[in-house]
């Protein structure tokens, strides 16, 4: 075996291992929000705090004129013919190409069971009829990590579209991690309808759009053609210069990039428009086709995406941790208080009832009643109560006889301002039941010792296939 293809294998095989450690990544992380026990989407619930569930796969979005090559594309990168291709008009619906176990069809209701957070596409009129799934077995380049979006051709003029493609198009768009717009040197490259696309959904997510002119092999056979995908926004009267390819293909570029300046949307900087083509091994092309660059870019936009995904398992643990610590400590706090409320609230009453309790004693023991309390529990048990009311009745003496009523009449005051004191100041706070602060403290010891430990493992494991053990600390 040369051993050309022994690296070619091993590239393969290290591929694959990504591909396996990436998917496992992120279907641990999306397992580890919506598990229904566990899960982070459910302690979230229960807290009143929204998070949300990671994706399993990064969703590719295509659109571009009719016959541009869009879901030839998507069949070149599966490795297995899944959509139909051709000259007419095929995609007339969104189709959407994912891995499974078994190649199937589906349509637009088990698409939306398949996919819940595309639920919202079904308000738009009709697009439900033109959607479907399409399930492939592939395990092709990083196929199983990805959802491409297959959307109907764009055309201008009198076609009829039976639901509102940009409407649905520019939504899509808001879903996508990755945007491929692609523009064809022979077909309708100035099409309006993919330009106002292109500039509303630009508008929103620049970082997401990638454009391409599709089909390059079609516009002739030069050699330099890759040099053409320099700044093109920038730069695209340097083109007109005529150092770069075909006659043909040039005036096509430089029609795109003025119909593209002129949208203020559009205009800027550091703009590439890569030529790809699909690799015909029967056909000689001398131009150099950048597909494998469209590759790459899915794969950093995996990359990026497992290690967003695994930095916000960390930020929505931490998220969770800290609402659940702040509930538990606020319930210790409401506690105490609700204990020193108690505390005063019987205290107030007790000294509200000191003044009148004091005045009912005076009255059976020295006042009026004397008589009648003598006669109900006999004399010993007065001269009892006498003495233990003296320092009351020294402290009422020292009164001068004018003040007498004034400060009866504060003293009732103030008993009576201290008894609505009691009854209405210090109301009991609500606190947690036993089984709730338990359940919480298992909730945040479950996301501290596994959830956070796993995020770390899983963090290993994520860097380990791209840095040497060494480097690992
Ligand atoms: N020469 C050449 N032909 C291509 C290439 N890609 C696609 N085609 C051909 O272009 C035609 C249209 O391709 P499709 O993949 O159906 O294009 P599409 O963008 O999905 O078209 P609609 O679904 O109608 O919007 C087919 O006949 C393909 O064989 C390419 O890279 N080079
Ligand atoms: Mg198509």
């Amino acid at each position: 075996m040369s051993s050309k293809v022994k690296q070619r294998k091993t590239a393969n095989e290290a591929t694959l291992e990504t591909t396996g450690v990436n998917e496992k990544i992120l279907r641990e992380c999306h397992e580890l929000y919506t598990d229904p026990q566990s899960g982070l989407v459910k302690i979230a619930e229960e807290l009143g705090v929204q998070i949300l569930a990671p994706r399993k796969k990064i969703t590719v979005l295509l659109i571009g004129n009719h016959s541009a090559g869009k879901s030839s594309f998507i069949n070149w990168y599966v490795e297995e013919h899944v959509q139909k291709v051709g000259v007419a008009i095929e995609t007339q619906g969104f189709s959407f190409v994912t891995s499974g176990k078994k190649r199937e069809s589906l349509t637009g209701n088990a698409t939306l069971h398949l996919y819940p957070h595309f639920q919202s596409l079904s308000e738009i009129d009709g697009v439900v009829d033109y959607l479907n799934t399409e399930i492939s077995t592939s395990k092709q380049k990083k196929f199983p990590l990805i959802t491409f979006v297959d959307s109907p051709g764009l055309v201008d003029g009198d076609m009829k579209y039976p639901f509102d493609v940009n409407e649905a198009i520019i939504w899509l768009g808001g879903l996508a991690d990755l945007i491929f717009v692609f523009f064809d040197p022979i077909g309708q490259a100035l099409c309006k309808r993919t330009l106002n696309l292109v500039e509303a959904l630009n508008k929103h997510h620049p970082d997401r759009i990638r454009f391409y002119l599709s089909k390059a092999d079609d516009a002739g056979n030069e050699t330099d053609r890759q040099r053409q995908v320099l700044n093109l926004f920038s730069h695209y009267t340097e083109i007109s210069k005529g150092f770069f390819g075909t006659f043909f293909l040039r005036r096509v570029m430089i029609q795109i990039a003025q119909e593209l300046c002129k949208r203020p949307g559009l205009n800027r900087q550091g703009f590439d428009m890569p030529t790809i083509y699909i690799p015909n091994p029967n056909k000689t092309v001398r131009c150099t086709n950048q597909i494998e660059d469209v590759c790459k870019d899915i794969e950093k936009t995996i990359t990026q995406t497992v290690q967003n995904t695994l930095n916000m398992l960390e930020k929505d643990s931490e998220k969770l941790i800290g609402a659940m610590k702040e509930k538990l400590d606020r319930d210790v706090e409401t506690r105490r208080r609700n204990r020193s409320n108690v505390f005063w609230k019987v205290a107030y009453y007790l000294m509200s009832l000191t003044f009148p309790m004091l005045m009912v004693l005076s009255l059976i023991s020295h006042g009026g009643l004397q008589g009648v309390t003598e006669a109900l529990v006999g004399r010993e048990y007065v001269s009892v109560l006498q003495s233990a009311l003296a320092p009351v009745k020294v402290a009422w003496n020292v009164i001068p006889r004018d003040y007498e009523r004034t400060v009866f009449i504060v003293l009732v005051g103030l008993s009576i301002a201290l008894f609505f004191l009691a009854s209405w100041l210090h109301t009991v706070k609500p606190t947690l039941s036993t089984k709730r602060r338990n359940a919480l403290m298992h909730m945040v010891s479950h996301v501290e010792k596994s959830v956070i430990p796993r995020k770390k493992e899983l963090y290993d494991q994520y860097l380990r296939q791209c840095v040497a053990d060494h480097d690992l600390i």
